[in-house]
């Protein structure tokens, strides 16, 4: 099998400090936050910036400072959100996508579905010009799917030339009010994509690790952070996405699986070395 990619989703647009005092807000805390994941293991680091009070931001000139203090302490894969927060609009959500020297991946959530009570909105023409948009950078997308339709979607932005095969997967399971974090879900999705695509799985709360094992035994990838989880055990909360990294690492391990290093994850992703 190949060796697993760990992806850190370090900050996230829903969780607060009071949840956790661990979470990174500054890009200095969050450009720490990736050194310590990297170490841990991680090849890629999903980001969201925050405002000095902790409000979610996709402000173009917060990202341009995470990143740059990122690539500062280690070369890691920066992944930036395009989802942002619910309510964003489409201009919004794409302030990453401006930066420069650009990230080296970026989100594309691939429809609208509950989240929580709320609704979160990406009707065919905001997924299309946010493909588009990412297209025109040379940024590889990663398609965000948190509903079965979705993986259908992105084949049809395949077909209208906006999305290039063979292209990577996150399966978001565990978002209250879309697709449950259950075994049968995982093996279903990955089996719905084209051959040679490749994909992660992302286990919201407490199906952050069944998900990692699952996902580890069906030769994909993983992503775990505080975005997603923010405990290593009932009541323990996570120091850092880094903990939860090392965690991840270690059950690849146990299972024989090697962690990617960040040129083998460059290669799987089809990214151009840097
Ligand atoms: N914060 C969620 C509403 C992404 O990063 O692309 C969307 C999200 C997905 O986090
Ligand atoms: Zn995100």
């Amino acid at each position: 099998m190949q060796p697993v990619i760990i992806t850190a989703a370090l900050v996230g647009a829903e969780v607060t400090r009071e949840q956790t005092p661990f979470l990174p807000i500054s890009p200095d805390e969050i450009a720490l936050e990736a050194e310590r994941a990297w170490q841990a293991g991680a090849a890629v680091v999903h980001l969201h910036v925050r405002e000095a009070d902790g409000r979610p931001s996709q402000r173009a000139e917060l990202f341009d400072e995470a990143l740059r203090k990122i690539r500062a302490r280690c070369d890691v894969i920066t992944q930036v959100s395009t989802g942002g927060a619910l309510g964003m609009s489409v201009e919004e959500r794409c302030g990453p996508l401006a930066v420069t020297p650009p990230p080296e991946m970026a989100t594309l959530n691939a429809g609208s579905c509950n989240f929580g009570d709320e609704v979160f909105m990406n009707p065919r023409g905001a997924i299309e010009e946010i493909a588009r948009r990412i297209r025109a950078r040379g940024i590889v997308p990663e398609v965000e799917v948190y509903e079965v339709g979705m993986v259908d979607n992105a084949l049809e932005l395949v077909r209208a030339g906006l999305l290039k095969l063979p292209c990577h997967f996150d399966f978001v399971l565990g978002v209250r009010g879309s697709m449950a974090a259950r075994a049968e879900n995982l093996r279903f999705l990955a089996g719905s994509i084209p051959p040679d695509c490749h994909w992660t799985v992302a286990g919201v709360g407490r199906h952050e690790f069944p998900m990692v094992e699952e996902a580890l035994s069906l030769g994909g990838h993983v992503r775990v952070g505080l975005e997603d989880n923010i405990y290593m055990e009932k009541g323990v909360l996570a120091k850092g996405s880094f903990e939860l990294v090392e965690k991840a690492a270690e059950l690849a391990r146990a299972r024989g699986r090697d962690v990617a290093t960040v040129t083998e994850a460059r290669k799987i992703l089809g990214i151009k070395s840097i």
